[in-house]
Formats: structure tokens, sequence, C-alpha cells
């Protein structure tokens, strides 16, 4: 038996894979995804593909990084573990927790750590209830979400999270969550320009705080930028909007940084990129790069001032909350990101020039629109480019598109019938240009196919 057959018939056997249809993977077999280098992955039959996805949009100073290797295993020799709950610290989690504040906003100084964004999430529902009762507030239980948003795989992740097939397996979401209209102008939008739409989508949120009551509501929380959703980069009349609005109400705003974090948008944070105060910041993926897990749970001083003075033990956390090794590793990772100005590069350079390339595609027939931030990207593949109008069987397109970008060695990631890109950081020019050439001819491909 080859060795790609050995480990696809292992994982037939005896993996349960997540996102994914087990059924259908047990017949079809997985791709073994071996090595990688840049923004390069190779699979255990040799063959080499871009990577326009950063893994799952986290691998942002791209793979193969030596450093980050050296420090986990400088880190695993010296400690390996220990843990931040005996009144005891280790000194990587101590430099990363300083690291971090340095580059949040600078009213956010204090990290609560997490091995994941979904735990992240969770640990942002429980701090967010206690901040209200300690307030003397404990009526204020309500978070408020939006339809579609992605918060986790967690009970708590994943009801925060606004996607109905998460939803429906297993009875979510749990109570006191509610989900409003999301800023998605091309698929929501109807007539209205984009500036009124996303006015029209931040005073749903009001209207919703107004519906259960101001002095129930506790939080809003919500992606700078829709990832998983669809790359849904709000009209610029919503932000500002949603801030007025959250201020007014005294509600706390936790803004959900896990991909926009750590310079996807040219900015260190997606908060940075749209002006917003946040109460509490979500962050995992491009924090480590992905080569080791962590994230956590940024907070804002007056915020943590309160659970720090009034609330006693926090009884709450991980074995993991602070892991040395995935500290250590974050820690040169945000070396990497700083020393290397790979944020400002994305800001000043590999962004602007990725919009204009990704731009050249908006007159392809199937094209119905074209977005982009930083090195964030999305592609609306429509039946008819003039009424938005979607194919009949929503999410073939799509994949149909996908499927012939991995033929010609791109990965890409598709959302229904949106193309979704988000590559490591350091995407060179020559293999932008190769994403956007590698993705058109899978669009003429597929537009041939169809037509
Ligand atoms: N918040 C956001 C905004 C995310 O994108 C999480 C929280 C949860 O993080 P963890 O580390 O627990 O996975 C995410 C994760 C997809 C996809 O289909 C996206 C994510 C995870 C899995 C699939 O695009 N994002």
């Amino acid at each position: 038996m080859s060795t790609t057959a050995h480990w696809q018939a292992l994982g037939r056997a005896h993996l349960f894979q997540p996102f994914v249809d087990n059924g259908a993977l047990q017949q079809e077999g997985a791709r073994v995804i071996t090595r990688a280098e840049g923004c390069h992955i190779w699979d255990s039959e040799g063959n080499r593909f871009l990577d326009a996805f950063a893994g799952l949009w986290c691998v942002n100073v791209g793979y193969g990084r030596p450093e980050l290797a050296d420090a986990a295993a400088r880190q695993m020799r010296e400690l390996p573990y220990y843990n931040l709950f005996f009144k005891t610290v280790t000194p990587p989690v101590a430099e990363l927790a300083g690291a971090i504040a340095e580059l949040t906003p600078p009213h956010m100084n204090r990290v609560f750590f997490t091995n994941s964004g979904s735990e992240a999430n969770d640990s942002v529902f429980r701090m967010v209830r206690l901040y209200w009762q300690l307030q003397g507030e404990p009526e204020r239980q309500i978070i408020i979400a939006r339809h579609n948003a992605y918060h986790g795989s967690t009970v708590a992740g994943a009801s925060l999270g606004g996607m109905k097939p998460m939803h429906r397996q297993g009875g979510l979401p749990i109570p006191d969550i509610e989900h409003v209209q999301q800023p998605y102008w091309f698929d929501e939008g109807g007539d209205l320009t984009p500036e009124a739409f996303g006015l029209k989508a931040a005073q749903a949120l009001e209207e919703r705080i107004l519906e259960v009551g101001a002095d129930k509501v506790a939080a809003f929380i919500a992606e700078p930028i829709q990832g998983a959703g669809g790359v849904i980069i709000p009209p610029d009349s919503y932000w500002p909007e949603v801030q007025r609005i959250v201020r007014k109400y005294n509600i706390l705003l936790v803004v959900d940084e896990v991909i926009c974090g750590f310079g996807r948008t040219g900015e260190w944070f997606g908060s940075d990129y749209y002006g917003l105060e946040p109460d509490l910041m979500s962050i995992a993926k491009g924090l480590s790069s992905g080569y080791a897990p962590i994230g956590g749970v940024v907070m804002a001083d007056d915020f943590a001032a309160v659970l720090s003075e009034k609330a006693g033990d926090f009884n709450h956390g991980f074995t993991y909350s602070g892991h040395p090794v995935s500290a250590a590793v974050a820690l040169e990772n945000i070396r990497i990101l700083r020393d290397e100005n790979i944020v400002s590069r994305v800001k000043e350079h590999t962004g602007p020039r990725f919009r204009e390339r990704l731009q050249s595609l908006a007159d392809h027939p199937l094209v119905g629109e074209v977005r982009s931030v930083g090195l964030l990207g999305a592609l609306e593949l429509v039946q008819d480019r003039d009424t938005r109008e979607r194919f009949p069987k929503v999410g073939q397109t799509g994949a149909l598109c996908r499927d012939l970008a991995l033929e010609e060695g791109l990965v890409l990631r598709a959302t229904g019938d949106t193309l979704l890109f988000s590559p490591p950081l350091i995407l060179s020019e020559q293999q932008m240009d190769e994403v956007i050439t590698t993705t058109k001819s899978a669009l003429d491909r597929a537009w041939a196919q169809l037509s």
C-alpha cells in the first residue's frame, strides 16, 4: 500500500473530521497534506498548491519559519508546561501579555489566555455577564450578535454565531442570545444604496435593544469584517452608527478579532481599521500564525478593573490558559510581524495591490462584486450581474470554481457562491499574480461549463 493510501485508510477507519460530510469523505478519502513552505503546501503525492487561504485564515507569516520552530523547541526544553492557576506565571506568558498590550488600542492592557477563538468567545460570555452582576445590574444578560456571524464551535461560540446549520445540530442557540441583521449589502441590501443599507443594518441593533429592553442587554459582539460568513465588508456607514448605539445604551462592545487581528486588514486589528473602541477583543489564529494553538480575550482597563476589584476568584479557566510553548511561539510570531514590517506592508503595498489585481476580475460574466480590505478578499458569483441574482442551486458554482482552482494548484475557499481569499500576509507580487491568473482560469472554465 502506498503511504497515501495507508494514511487515507487510517483516516477512513478512525477519524471523524470537523465541518465535513464524514460519510462522503470516507468514500472519497482525504487529501494528505505533508509539508509547507512560505505560501505553498504539498500533499503526499508531491503536488504543490499555492495556499490563498493561509491554512484556515491563520498562517499570517507564512509556513516554514524556523524561528517559530526554534522558539517552541527552546521553550519545551526549558519549561514545557506550567499553569497560571497556582498564583504562578511563566516568562513567555508574561512577555506575551505585555507584547499584546503594546499592540492593542491604548485603553486595552490586560489579556486572558485561551487555546482558541471559540474558547475566547466562551470566556467573553462569562466575563460580560459577571461584569454586569458586579455592577449591580444582573438583569443585563442578553448578548446581541448577528445572523451569519462566526464566533466558534463551542456551545457559547456557536450560539453567539449566527450560522443556522450549526444551530440546527444541537438545539442552539442557548437562551438570551439575539441575532440581528448583518451588513451584507450584496445579498440583503435590495434597492438601497450600500450606505443607506449600512445604516439600516446598524439600526437593526438599536431596534432590537429597544425591543428587549436596554436594561437587559449586556453586550454586542461582532467581527469587524465577517470572515466565514463570506468576507462581508460592511458599508462605511455601518460601524460609526453601531459605535454610537452601543455608547448610547451603555452596552459592552465585543470585537471578535480572530480573523481580522494581527495584520489581516493592514492594521494590527480590525478595530484600528474601523476606529472602534472595544470593551473586549477576542483573538486567536494570527496571534501565533497557527503554529501553536492559542487565543485570548483582551480587556479594556475599566472593564478589567471591575473584574479584578470586585469578583474575588474568577471561576473560569483552562489547563492550557497561557501555555508556555504556545506563548513562546506567539511572542516570536509577533516579533516577526513587527520586525519585518509585515503589517504596514499589507497596508501600504500588498493590500492596495491585491485590491487592484482582484478588481481586474470584476468584468467577468460570473462576477457580481469584488471586494477586499488588506489581504481579505471576496468575489460574488452570480447568474445576473445587474440584478445580483444568484444561481438557483446556491453553493454549486462556488464549489465548482473552488475545485477547478484546486486542480490548477490554488487553494481558495467558497462559502455558498462567494469565493474567499485570505492568503499569508507575506504573499509575493508574483504569487499574487498567480492567485489572480488561476482564479480567472477557474472562472473561465466554470463559465464554459455553465453556458
Ligand atoms: N471567531 C472568528 C471570527 C473565527 O473566524 C473563531 C472565532 C473560532 O476560533 P477557533 O480557534 O475556535 O476555531 C473563528 C474561527 C470557516 C471556518 O469555515 C472559520 C473558522 C473556524 C472554522 C472554519 O471559514 N474561524
